[in-house]
C-alpha cells in the first residue's frame, strides 16, 4: 500500500516528516565536523565597513525564525537597521547608558570578570557595522481585532532564534557581537516598536576588520560541562 503523504489529526493537518538520515559513521564525522566549525565561531568588537548584500541578511533572519518556539508563536520581531543616522542615535544613546553602567552601576566583581575581555563604554562598532540585528521579544501578540494573544516561553524561544542567529551568521562566514547595553529600552523608542515587543539583543553584523584580535579565551572540556547518566 503506498503510504500517505499528508493526514489530519482531530481535524489538524499533519504532514509526513521527510528526514534527512545518514549511517552511523557519517553522524560520527558531521557531528565532530560541525563542532569544529562552530569552535571557530568568536564574538568580535571589530568591525569592517565593508556592506553585505540584503539578501544575505534576509536568509539570516529566515534562518533564525526556523527556531522552535513555544506553541509556535515566534515571538520575536528583528529590525534590521542600516540607516547611518539611527545607527549613530543608537550609538550616541547605548554609549550614555554604558557609561554610566562602567562608571557606576556595575559592580567590582563585575568589571573585575570583564578586564580579560578589555570592553569599555565606548561602542564604535555601532556604527562601524554594516547591520545592526536589533531583537525584540513580544510578550504577547496583538491581534487584529486588538486582543492581546500569549505568548509562551518567550525569553527561551527569542534565546534560541538569537542562537541559531548567530550560527547561520558564523556559516555566512560574517561575525557578530551578542551586545547587551543596559537598560536597552532607548532601542524601543529609537526604533518606535509597540508596547507588546521589549529588547532583547543588540547584534551588530559584518565581516571582521582587516586585523582583528579577540581575547585568547579557552572553553570549558566536556567533562566540566556535561554529566553522563
Ligand atoms: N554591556 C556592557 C558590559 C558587558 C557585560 C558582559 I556580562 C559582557 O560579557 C561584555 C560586556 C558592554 O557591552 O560593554
Amino acid at each position: 500500500m503506498k503510504s500517505i503523504a499528508n493526514k489530519t489529526i482531530n481535524g489538524f493537518p499533519f504532514i509526513r516528516y521527510e528526514r534527512q538520515t545518514y549511517p552511523e559513521a557519517e553522524v560520527v564525522k558531521r557531528s565532530k565536523a560541525f563542532y569544529e566549525w562552530m569552535n571557530q565561531r568568536r564574538t568580535v568588537r571589530d568591525f569592517s565597513n565593508k556592506p553585505i548584500p540584503r539578501e544575505v541578511i534576509d536568509n539570516l533572519i529566515l534562518t533564525a525564525s526556523t527556531a522552535p518556539s513555544g506553541a509556535h508563536k515566534q515571538p520575536w520581531t528583528f529590525c534590521i537597521v542600516s540607516d547611518p543616522s539611527i545607527k549613530k542615535q543608537i550609538r550616541e544613546a547605548a554609549e550614555k547608558e554604558e557609561h554610566e553602567s562602567y562608571t557606576n552601576r556595575m559592580t567590582d566583581e563585575w568589571l573585575n570578570d570583564l578586564l580579560p575581555l578589555q570592553t569599555d563604554w565606548q561602542k564604535p562598532f555601532l556604527e562601524t557595522a554594516p547591520y545592526l540585528i536589533v531583537v525584540f521579544k513580544k510578550s504577547y501578540d496583538l491581534s487584529a481585532d486588538g486582543n492581546k494573544r500569549t505568548n509562551y516561553y518567550v525569553s527561551e524561544s527569542v534565546g534560541l532564534a538569537c542562537g541559531f542567529l548567530l550560527a547561520a551568521i558564523h556559516h555566512a562566514g560574517l561575525v557578530a557581537l551578542t551586545h547587551t547595553p543596559s537598560p536597552m529600552n532607548f532601542l524601543t523608542k529609537i526604533l518606535n516598536r509597540p508596547e507588546n515587543e521589549k529588547p532583547f539583543l543588540l547584534i551588530p553584523v559584518g565581516y571582521p576588520a582587516n586585523e582583528t584580535f579577540v581575547p585568547n579565551l579557552k572553553r570549558k572540556p566536556l567533562d566540566e560541562v556535561a554529566v553522563y547518566y
